[in-house]
């Protein structure tokens, strides 16, 4: 197992619905440390240049308005094979088809509002974390 760092991104869905502290639960429950974290109101262009290679997809402009319709809470995540372990806990990205016990088979509403984003390889949560928080903004 080696020590990993992730992007998770708590969606607008969840913050709406007071839920932020029972997903946080979930990932400390789950082996994950939270080592940064900030909430935020995403812009579109930073929602659009954040979901970019999802951009030829027909529901990009659905999910960058969707990113944008409130607050986030944006973390970095560490632990032990953090990348898969985050997914692992998030659960698949239609909530139809998450396993018992993951965040988006309790909480999300929707195949769009899933609550949860997570990265998902190592070079992508390095360039996903370097998006969102300068290095003294992460604390071990
Ligand atoms: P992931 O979040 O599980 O990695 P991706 O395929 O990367 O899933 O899609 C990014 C996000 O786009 C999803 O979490 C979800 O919010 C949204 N999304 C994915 N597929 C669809 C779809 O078919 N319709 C509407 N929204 C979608
Ligand atoms: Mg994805």
């Amino acid at each position: 197992m080696t020590q990993e760092r992730t992007l998770s991104i708590i969606k607008p869905d969840a913050t709406r619905r007071n839920l932020i502290g029972k997903i946080i639960t979930k990932f400390e429950d789950g082996g994950l440390k939270i080592v940064a974290q900030k909430k935020i109101q995403l812009t579109q262009k930073l929602a659009e240049d954040f979901y970019a290679v999802h951009k030829d997809r027909p529901f990009y402009s659905d999910l960058v308005n969707f990113m944008i319709s409130g607050p986030v809470v944006v973390q970095v995540l560490e632990g032990d094979d953090a990348v898969i372990r985050n997914r692992e806990i998030m659960g698949a990205t239609n909530p139809a088809e998450a396993a018992d016990g993951t965040i988006r088979k309790e909480f999300a509403e929707s195949l769009e509002a899933n609550s949860v984003h997570g990265s998902d390889s190592l070079d992508n949560a390095k360039i996903e974390i370097e998006f969102f928080f300068d290095k003294n903004e992460i604390v071990g």
